[in-house]
């Protein structure tokens, strides 16, 4: 059995681009690993939230976990700020990483563009995400493409440490899958869909009603051409619609396209619509359910033992490795 770590933000507006490239594979690797899934909080608060806010994301997104499929008797659900692990292991990373590499992260640049200076919880962010996954003596990352420089560092300090201080960690993979591991804005295709663009249309997110679903896809930016066909390059926002018609639908893009072959788009975009509401109407049920249970927070309480158990023999492997304490 392999162990299954990953995490997504307390932010809110979680969209078709987090299920799709992340949260379907959580579902699916449940059946053969043993699966950890974190609500990342502290990753969150390296820009400012609203406390009453982020404890309501919080419970929103473990509901949404569950929503989806993930099984809290097969997996564990658990918020990353009830183990005190993860900012323990966070500062020892931190002693073994550069500011050349962390300087080099794409999210880094992207986030701190034309400021003079930035938070530092933004430069560190990879430590602690690399930290989460250390921690669990993880395999397997399973996230979108977006996060490939954040594994690909979190490998390397690994690497690093088990090369000075014997075999401390596990050195992990990350999990992309094909279509779905990058779904873009819908207003401008060559932007990722993201939580916290300003124009609601840019995204789907989960629980959006009916209506919202038709009038995002309707409105999506595609070009003048009018032939449905995959070219990322030329067609931007059409191949982005095809790429989501085939996540959801498990039809290949090369099927989806004969399928359309001589349709307009407003026909495409229609059925596309109702493929994505019918997607969401069981996660959105589920939701609402799950969210109103009682339950749902014994079974945080629950993950955040189950997962402390699994941390705490890993700080001890890395606190002998490492000389700490007596
Ligand atoms: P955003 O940029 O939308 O604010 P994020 O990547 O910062 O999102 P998370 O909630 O932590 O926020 O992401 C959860 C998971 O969703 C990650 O595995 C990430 O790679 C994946 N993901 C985020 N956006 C997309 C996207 N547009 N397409 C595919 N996967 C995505
Ligand atoms: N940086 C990730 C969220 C995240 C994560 C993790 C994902 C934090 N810690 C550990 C996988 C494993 C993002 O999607 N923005």
């Amino acid at each position: 059995m392999k162990r299954v770590f990953s995490g997504v933000q307390p932010t809110g507006n979680i969209h078709i681009g987090n299920y799709l490239g992340a949260l379907r594979q959580f579902v699916e690797l449940q059946e053969e690993n043993e699966c950890i899934y974190c609500i990342v909080d502290m990753h969150s608060i390296t820009v400012p939230q609203d406390p009453k806010e982020l404890r309501k994301h919080i419970l929103d997104v473990a509901a949404l976990y569950m929503a989806v499929g993930v099984d809290p008797k097969k997996s564990i659900i658990f918020v990353q700020s009830d183990v005190s692990g993860h900012a323990e292991l966070s500062w020892v990373l931190t002693c073994c990483s550069y500011t050349g590499e962390l300087s080099r992260m794409t999210q880094f640049k992207d986030k701190s563009r034309g400021k003079e200076s930035a938070p530092t919880g933004l430069f560190t962010y990879p430590i602690l995400m690399a930290a989460d996954i250390l921690l669990y003596d993880t395999d397997i990352v399973p996230v979108g493409n977006d996060q490939k420089q954040h594994i690909e560092i979190c490998r390397d300090i690994a690497i690093r440490v088990n090369h000075k201080y014997k075999n401390t960690f596990v050195v992990p993979d990350g999990r992309f899958l094909k279509a779905g591991a990058r779904i873009m804005a819908l207003d401008d295709p060559t932007s990722k869909m993201s939580k916290s663009a300003e124009n609601i249309h840019s995204r789907i997110s989960l629980l959006d009603e009916e209506g919202k679903i038709k009038k995002s896809i309707m409105r999506s930016t595609t070009d003048s051409d009018g032939e449905i066909r995959f070219d990322l390059e030329e067609k931007p926002g059409v191949s982005n619609l095809l790429n989501i018609y085939s996540a959801f639908s498990g039809e290949s893009v090369d099927e989806i396209v004969v399928k359309y072959a001589g349709c307009g788009y407003g026909d495409f975009k229609k059925e596309l619509a109702t493929i994505t509401q019918e997607a969401l109407v069981p996660i959105k049920k589920n939701f609402n359910e799950i969210r109103q249970s009682e339950e749902l927070k014994n079974i945080l309480i629950n993950g955040a033992e189950r997962a402390n158990t699994i941390a705490e023999k890993t700080m001890k492997r890395v606190k002998d490795n490492f000389g700490l304490g007596f």
